[in-house]
């Protein structure tokens, strides 16, 4: 698992060289912005609970098919295995927010998670939507909090969207 320092290194060693203009100017920004990915963290931390149901809520809001029979998260046991999956995702995102990488994604939730979506039936658009709607109300939370640049909170929420959307099996 990295970092964003940690990647950088790996890079330039395999390569033999030291740190050029990019790579000082790559460091300079993800130390800039540390301070701000701690506290979106925190943000987050304290109502991860409540993001995740206000998004579980909103997503059956907008696709109710999804807990009617039939529906991949209908019964109690479903809809929660589709609630804790969110919070695995809101969780890993803050992970990803902090390492400034999206490795910890990689190796600890897309790996292996489309295939088992399929054989399990879990329809991928609703998912991916799912993490939409987290991003969402975790920019507007972040942004409430003071934190003026937001943008480091989309990467996670977008890359695992692409990752599981776009990734042929
Ligand atoms: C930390 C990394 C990690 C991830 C990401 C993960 C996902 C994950 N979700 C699963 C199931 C599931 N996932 C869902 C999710 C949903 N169904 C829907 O209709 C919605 C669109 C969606 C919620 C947004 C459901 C309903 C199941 C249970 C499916 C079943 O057992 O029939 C399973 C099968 C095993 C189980 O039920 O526990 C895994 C492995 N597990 C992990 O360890």
């Amino acid at each position: 698992m990295r970092d964003a320092v940690t990647s950088l290194i790996k890079n330039y060693d395999v390569a033999g060289r030291y740190f050029d203009r990019n790579a000082i100017d790559n460091l300079k920004s993800y130390f800039a912005s540390g301070t701000a990915r701690i506290q979106a963290a925190g943000v987050v931390n304290s109502s991860a609970a409540s993001i995740v149901k206000q998004a579980g809520l909103k997503l059956f809001d907008e696709l109710p098919e999804l807990i009617r029979p039939g529906g991949n998260a209908y019964t109690t046991r479903r809809y929660a295995a589709c609630l804790r999956d969110m919070d695995y995702y809101l969780r890993y995102a803050t992970y990803a927010m902090v390492a400034g990488s999206m490795d910890v994604l990689d190796e600890r939730v897309l790996q292996g998670l489309r295939e088992t979506y399929n054989s399990l039936g879990v329809p991928i658009s609703p998912t991916v939507r799912g993490i939409q709607i987290m991003k969402d109300i975790v920019k507007e939370q972040v942004a409430e909090a003071g934190i003026p640049d937001t943008s480091f909170v989309d990467e996670p929420f977008d890359y695992m969207t692409r990752e599981l959307s776009e990734k042929d099996i």
